[in-house]
């Protein structure tokens, strides 16, 4: 299976909103490839797609279709990561699975290069990739953690609804057009696609993403408060969440607040730290009234923080704001990193 010329890769959902982002990924990074398989629905296959200007046919996703692939990457969906990535797996592909299958599974690593690479030495042919908004998130604490300690987060999302699929998408962009023209719409997809009820997303500002589960919190909040604590391996971090989705297409905001070991740290400080911490991009200067905001971090790799501010109360609190492009850093990107690393570190089968 060594190839001097790159790896065989498969890419599981190749058609949906994150899948298009994995390939542009792929190519603009130039990742090793020696030959690519895009995977989707019964639906799609015989569909053509363009890869670095070459014609690609998609096809039927089945476990047949991993004999020889060495890293797949997946992203069509929970049901079918946990079908088909033990199938890969088996098949001796190392999966980066982009759905919360197999997240916080005890034998799954679950990484963010920059904040644990290490953990992918322990992996059993499957990683798991985290949610978008709690990567952003690590991206941006662990740097913080590291030099100063941390024992509090409490962190409201602004979620786009690209997050949500192609479907989510086109729900918005329908809807706005609906409202200004005067037209009737039903709401089919949002919150959650698939339940009975939905709701108006365009002008709107939805505290729902993802089920509800029996203590109040939805699952993507669960998710971030769960996944984070397994990513920065401290499972005595307080956090709590509150997602809400805001009718933005592509860029995730947060509101992060961090209580951390040290009464002493200032702002300046903090500052210095985060400019220089990998993948985070600083722009914060009030002054200039320069803070970032989704459309700017559209197509941008970096995790991008401002309004870093000291809490009046408390002098070990600290405030601060971080967007990122969802679809890259929250889900290709940070699944493509997962595969270079596994290719720098020798991790393939
Ligand atoms: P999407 O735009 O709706 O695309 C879904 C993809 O899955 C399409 O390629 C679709 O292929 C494929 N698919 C659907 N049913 C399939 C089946 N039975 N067999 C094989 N492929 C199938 O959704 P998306 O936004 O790209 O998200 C896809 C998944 O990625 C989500 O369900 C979620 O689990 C995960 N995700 C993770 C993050 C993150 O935070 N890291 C963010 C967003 C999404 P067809 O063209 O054939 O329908
Ligand atoms: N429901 O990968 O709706 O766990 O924005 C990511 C995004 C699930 C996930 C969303 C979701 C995930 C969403």
């Amino acid at each position: 299976m060594e190839s001097n010329n790159g790896y065989h890769i498969a890419v599981v959902g190749a058609t949906g909103a994150v899948g298009q982002q994995m390939l542009k990924t792929l190519e603009k990074r130039n990742f090793p490839i020696a030959s690519l398989k895009l995977l989707a629905s019964k639906r799609s296959a015989g569909k053509k797609v363009d890869y670095k200007g070459e014609e690609f046919t998609i096809e039927e996703a089945t476990p047949e279709a991993f004999e020889g692939v060495q890293i797949a990457l997946f992203s069509a969906g929970g049901s079918i990561s946990k079908e088909l990535a033990p199938e890969a797996a088996k098949r001796g592909a190392v999966v980066v699975d982009n759905t919360s299958a197999f997240r916080m599974d005890p034998n799954t690593p679950l990484v963010v290069p920059e904040v644990n690479e290490d953990a992918l030495h322990n992996h059993n042919g499957i990683i798991a990739n985290p949610n978008c908004s709690t990567i952003q998130m690590v991206v941006a604490l662990e740097p913080v953690r590291k030099k100063y300690g941390l024992n509090k987060v409490i962190v409201s999302t602004y979620q786009a609804v690209s997050g949500a699929g192609a479907k989510a998408i086109n729900e918005l962009n329908e809807q706005t057009r609906a409202i200004i023209d005067d037209q009737e719409f039903t709401p089919e997809v949002l919150p959650v696609a698939g339940d009975e009820k939905h709701y108006q997303i365009a002008f709107n500002a939805v505290p729902q993403i993802d089920k509800f589960q029996e203590n109040g919190f939805t699952f993507e909040e669960m998710k971030m408060i769960n996944e984070t604590k397994k990513i920065m391996n401290m499972q005595e971090l307080e956090v709590a969440a509150t997602c809400v989705r805001l009718p933005v297409e592509t860029g995730h905001s947060e509101s992060v607040y961090l209580e951390i070991d040290d009464e002493d740290v200032t702002v300046d400080e903090l500052k210095a730290l985060l400019s220089e911490a990998p993948g985070i991009l600083l722009k914060d200067d009030p002054s200039q009234q320069l803070y970032p905001m989704p459309a700017d971090c559209v197509d941008k790799d970096d995790v991008f923080v401002g309004r870093i501010r000291k809490d009046l109360d408390r002098p070990n609190g600290f405030h601060m704001w971080v967007v990122s492009d969802n679809l890259l850093k929250g889900a290709a990107l940070n699944s493509v990193q997962i595969a270079e690393s596994l290719v720098k570190l020798n991790l393939l089968k």
